[in-house]
């Protein structure tokens, strides 16, 4: 570690001597939990790269594009519990290439840090090279953004922009370094310390009370719960125990609630949830959300009923009954609010055991059918079903899952069963196509003891696929599952429903055996049923390099979720253009 600890007083380190400014950014990165960074280093970042390769406690990571570089460093802030990804880019070009990760993070709540150089600030020049206003061009993905004028600024901006990151609605931060000020030393006398950063207790005990009361009058009460609850789940399974309340969770969410608990319903509860979560929330009058905004995707496009007795912990105020009204609202850290509300569910005794076995019997006869319905849909290519079921029977329960967005992350969530908290992460509601690739990598250097596996769309392959290389290079045994079907099948679906007709979502056929054969990968295929157990084993055979596994998808059955989600939004639409929508389908239909 670059030290400076002479001699140190409660607050301040004392540094006293010429330090460059890319020694500066080293010392700071070294103290925060920061153990990758990822970027493609150019002429304003080469003193601080060269500065990074000497430290003991930060591995520099090169990906294919800085945007591969975002999702990585996204994923090690939410599979790496404390820790905060990372990026190290040059300004304008590598900023502009990395702002769908950052816009992810921004919108999913995942803190991130970006340390980015800038044109030189001690000459008068103009039309440098990648001369840009950097914190207008993130002003509206950020939480917050600094431009360093001089050396002094540097460990206690850096430090500022960490805390930033993770406090609150945890987010993205960017801090800009003039290469002037990472090239050249001047002398710095002391910085601050160090300290981690620790949730505030709020007082809340009026609000937990109400929200007690409420809960123990309910009839038939539900829970409802996000990533915000991430931390949290083992409470939350207690407060379900405790109230035979079922439990849905958001996408983001999955991790949040064990898949095989027998409470545990689905994503969402609308009617774009399965039948479990759907049959489950039927009858809820009194609805606990914790950690959840109610954003789109969830409440299959604003498309669930919440009961007039919501209590809604969240960490946001401004989510807080933004979407639907809250009866209670409890603003803060679900780590402190939850287990407090634990504690007084139990002080009051509650216990509803009847209901939780009525309750957790429905849930199971209406999984068991609705997997049946899967497994009973049987063509040449391979069924979502038995493979979701085959692959969490070959994975360790830890497992970390990276999935993208299409098709395929609707199917993974409605059939592959998560069982620990972090162990599947998603781009939700910034909802960048290419994440899961690039993702796995972070996944998986953050955690090079677990299976990492990753669920991916054949069109968002081929937007970050190359990215396997970076896994090749670092050695990275993980299992990318390819779902073939030469479509981008999510929009597809969704234009075929209302449109009765396909535009620009045809892929064509790739080959990609020989994607994998360039860049080093093994190549693995499951072209029908028969294949999938052997084909996933030889997937997860540790060798000590990546497998692109090239699965031969059924896409033929729609997810309870794009079916749920096109009705919804249909019924919305003013009388007029419901009608011209659903003439314009009929007549298609008739005409071809
Ligand atoms: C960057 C970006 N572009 C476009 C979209 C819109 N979009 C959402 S899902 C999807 C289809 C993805 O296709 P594929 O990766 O093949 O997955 P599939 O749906 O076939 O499983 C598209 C185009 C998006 N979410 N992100
Ligand atoms: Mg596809």
């Amino acid at each position: 570690m670059a030290s400076g600890t002479q001699t140190q007083t409660a607050s301040r380190v004392h540094i006293g001597g010429h330090r460059t400014g890319a020694w500066l950014v080293r010392y700071a990165l070294e103290r925060l939990p920061v153990s990758h960074t990822f970027g493609i280093p150019g002429v304003h970042t080469t003193e601080l790269y060269d500065e990074l390769s000497q430290s003991e406690k930060i591995c520099a990571v090169l990906p294919t594009h800085e945007c591969c570089g975002a999702f990585a460093a996204d994923a090690i802030s939410r599979t790496a519990t404390g820790q905060i990804g990372c990026l190290v880019i040059v300004p304008a070009a590598g900023v502009t290439h990395a702002m769908s990760g950052i816009g992810e993070c921004y919108l999913d709540g995942i803190p991130l840090l970006v340390i980015t150089g800038g044109p030189r600030t001690d000459v008068e020049f103009g039309y440098q090279l990648h001369g840009i206003d950097q914190q207008r061009l993130v002003d509206g993905i950020v939480k917050r953004s600094w431009k360093v004028k001089e050396h002094g600024e540097i460990v206690p901006v850096i430090f500022e922009a960490y805390r930033t990151a993770v406090s609150g609605v945890p987010g993205p931060v960017l801090v800009e370094i003039p290469v002037n000020v990472q090239l050249f030393s001047a002398p710095v006398e002391d910085a601050p310390v160090f300290t981690p950063y620790e949730p505030e207790p709020a007082n809340l005990d009026r609000e937990l009370d109400s929200a007690v009361q409420i809960l123990c009058n309910a009839q038939s009460p539900g829970i409802f719960v996000g990533w915000g609850a991430v931390d949290v789940s083992d409470s939350i399974a207690k407060i379900a125990e405790l109230l035979g309340a079922p439990v849905s969770t958001t996408l983001q969410g999955l991790s949040a609630f064990p898949g095989n608990h027998p409470l545990h319903t689905g994503m969402g509860f609308s009617r774009a949830a399965i039948p479990a979560a759907e049959n489950a929330f039927a009858k809820c009058d009194c609805l606990l959300a914790i950690g959840v905004s109610f954003g789109e995707i969830p409440t299959g496009s604003f498309g669930c009923r919440v009961p007039e007795d919501l209590i809604h912990i969240d960490v946001s105020p401004a989510a807080i009954g933004r979407n639907f009204p809250a009866k209670v609202g409890l603003a803060g850290d679900s780590r402190v609010i939850v287990p407090r509300l634990l504690a007084r569910l139990q002080a009051r005794g509650a216990d509803q055991s009847a209901r939780r076995a009525r309750v957790e019997a429905a849930i199971a006869k209406d999984k068991s059918a609705y997997r049946d319905e899967w497994r009973h849909h049987v063509n040449d290519r391979v069924n979502p079903a038995l493979f979701f079921e085959e692959l969490r029977r070959q994975l360790p329960d830890n497992a970390i899952m990276t999935v993208d967005d299409g098709n395929h992350t609707f199917l993974a969530a409605e059939l592959f069963e998560v069982q620990h908290p972090r162990c599947f992460v998603s781009p939700t509601d910034f909802n960048s196509m290419g994440y899961a690739v690039p993702a796995a990598v972070g996944a998986k250097l953050a955690n090079p003891q677990r299976q990492v596996v990753s669920i991916v769309g054949d069109g968002a392959f081929l937007m970050t696929g190359l990215e396997t290389i970076t896994a090749v290079r670092l050695g990275l045994d993980i299992a990318y599952f390819v779902f073939n079907d030469g479509e981008l099948s999510q929009i597809s679906q969704g234009q075929e429903i209302p449109y009765n007709r396909k535009s620009c979502t045809t892929l064509g056929e790739v080959h990609f055996h020989g994607i994998a054969e360039a860049v080093g990968a093994r190549y693995v295929a499951i072209n029908n049923n028969s294949e999938i157990s052997h084909g996933i084993r030889q997937a997860l055979t540790a060798s000590g390099r990546p497998a692109i596994v090239d699965v031969r998808i059924d896409y033929s059955k729609r997810t309870r979720f794009t079916k749920g989600v096109v009705k919804t939004a249909v019924k919305t639409f003013p009388f007029r253009d419901k009608a011209r929508f659903l003439s314009r389908a009929l007549i298609r239909k008739i005409t071809g």
